[in-house]
């Protein structure tokens, strides 16, 4: 007989595959677009979004709607949206005015391939048509409207744009733990929530189960930036499909730079172990979240 254990991490790889598949699908039918949209518009952006990726936030909108009940079949336009939200953060982090990377998903980076001005557009009009979707596929209309005004604020000022903003600006101004934490808390930490929330929206979840998930999604989101600046040290280019090494080559402000490489990883085992623990208060079918948690520490890519 197979152990508990096994049960939950058989249930995740299974949810895995089959969803990132349904999500893939989706997001290429919603980009095939009509002869309004140019055909440089349309490749720059199919080949950005449909890039191969961990699609981490559509499986968690999708895993939070399951872990409250839902059909992850309601949610299924919530993950592509954000999934487009984060795909045009990624085109437009990749710009020579900002992070300035030529290589995005094991592909050259869209402005790379397209150059600036398509990067630029594509990513804008990724941006929009993530609002398109939960305005004209999250039913009830009140629940659209919801959603949308989540998502928008955690792609806006202060949030997502806003991280990105300090971040660029003076990473290195405040050389401190609680100075790098609110960086990420917005920069990639609030796209991670929205994700967890959204999903949670849809499934139904009651305000004591959308508590546990903000909760869940803000320490797996610090986790996630963690493990992200170790694998920038340590991890492999081709497994990343990006650069790796660029913080330590910009000298930027990261948390193994600034607690070191053990404490940091130790820091994200604890977040990804407290995650899980305050998924359990709120009686969630919480087997998904628990493995992606898990994940999130334990990846090389
Ligand atoms: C341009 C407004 C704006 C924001 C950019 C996304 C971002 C903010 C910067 C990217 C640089 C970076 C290292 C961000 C932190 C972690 C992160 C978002 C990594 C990329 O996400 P993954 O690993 O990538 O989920 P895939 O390709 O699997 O989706």
């Amino acid at each position: 007989m197979q152990s508990l254990a096994a049960v939950d991490q058989d249930f995740f790889a299974r949810f895995c595959a089959e969803w990132r598949q349904r999500v893939d699908q989706s997001l290429a039918q919603h980009t095939a677009y009509g002869p309004d949209c140019p055909d440089r518009l349309r490749e720059a952006i199919r080949h950005s979004l449909l890039a191969p990726a961990k699609r981490l936030r559509p499986l968690l909108v999708l895993l939070s709607c399951q872990a409250c009940g839902g059909d992850p079949e309601r949610a299924l336009p919530a993950a592509c949206a954000v999934e487009m939200v984060h795909t045009y953060s990624l085109i437009h982090d990749d710009l020579p005015a900002m992070d300035d990377d030529d290589l995005r998903r094991g592909r050259p980076s869209c402005h790379a391939q397209f150059g600036e001005a398509t990067a630029i557009l594509a990513g804008d009009a990724l941006l929009a048509h993530a609002f398109e979707l939960l305005a004209t596929h999250v039913v009830p209309p009140e629940l659209a409207a919801v959603c949308c005004g989540e998502l928008a604020q955690a792609a806006g000022a202060c949030n997502l744009v806003g991280g990105q903003q300090d971040d660029l600006l003076a990473p290195w101004a405040t050389p401190d733990l609680a100075h790098l934490e609110r960086i990420h808390r917005r920069k990639t930490g609030a796209m991670i929530c929205v994700s967890v929330r959204l999903g949670g929206r849809i499934g139904g979840a009651t305000q004591k189960q959308l508590a546990a998930l903000t909760s869940y999604g803000q320490k797996i989101g610090l986790a996630f930036q963690i493990v992200d600046d170790l694998l920038d040290l340590e991890g492999q280019t081709e497994a990343m499909g990006k650069r790796v090494g660029k913080d330590a080559k910009k000298g930027k402000l990261t948390f193994p730079s600034l607690m070191g490489v053990e404490a940091s990883r130790q820091r994200a085992g604890e977040l990804a172990a407290a995650a899980e623990a305050v998924l359990g208060s709120a009686e969630l079918d919480s087997k998904g979240l628990v493995q992606l948690a898990r994940f999130i520490v334990k990846r090389s890519m």
